[in-house]
């Protein structure tokens, strides 16, 4: 099994996660070879990644996708519900902190510009995505519709998330009224797969 990615995209981190909380071996090759040259095109159209090469040399994208295919080889922990319902909403909390992350890394790229350059308009909407996002999770945590155990692909995907928002200070502050969210994310960043995936200091 191969994953190609960068090692600071937390949508490769989230992959990571779980290949390492299910122990499946893989090789990690940098989306960037030896001469420089950025390999992912030959294997994702959109550019983006991860991407997953399996054994039998299938090719698979985009990490809910490839969460959904490791699930499938059914090795334990289980990170995914069998039951329909429950299912349906870990894959709604899941898309729910994917989104989160594509807000984060849109602002981030937005804020790395000079202040003459920047869209105040695009700053506005998604930090207002990236608000309510944290408000809607902190509400489900409230109401006991989102646990820390058992792990999930949604708890995972919301610890890459936060891990994100985090390094790259993207919403100072968050942790003032989002209690429960805190407690869930220092949960997650105390096992040992989040330990072994943090991306190192830029
Ligand atoms: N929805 C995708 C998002 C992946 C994504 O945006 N990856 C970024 C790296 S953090 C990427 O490869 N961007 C390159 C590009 O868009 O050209 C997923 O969950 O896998």
């Amino acid at each position: 099994m191969k994953l190609i990615g960068s090692y600071s995209s937390p949508y490769v981190r989230k992959i990571s996660v779980i290949l390492l909380e299910k122990e499946i071996a893989f090789e990690f090759v940098n989306r960037i070879n030896s001469d420089g040259e950025d390999i992912v095109t030959r294997y994702s159209p959109l550019n983006k990644v991860p991407v997953l090469v399996a054994d039998d040399n299938s090719i698979w994208f985009d990490s809910p996708v490839i969460a959904g295919y490791l699930e499938a080889l059914n090795i334990p922990p289980q990170l995914q519900p069998t039951d329909g319902a429950q299912a349906r909403y870990m894959h709604q909390v899941e898309a729910l902190a994917d989104g989160l992350l594509d807000a984060a890394t849109q602002l981030a790229h937005e804020l790395k510009k000079k202040p003459g350059q920047q869209n105040d308009a695009d700053i506005i909407a998604l930090r207002g995505k990236i608000t309510r996002a944290l408000d809607w999770l902190e509400q489900q945590l409230v109401a006991g519709k989102i646990t820390a155990q058992p792990l999930t692909v949604g708890t995972i995907a919301i610890g890459c998330a936060i891990g994100f928002i985090n390094r790259r200070r993207i919403a100072q502050g968050w942790c003032v009224d989002h209690p429960q969210l805190i407690r869930l994310v220092e949960s997650l960043f105390r096992r040992e797969s989040f330990l072994r995936t943090e991306p190192q200091a830029s």
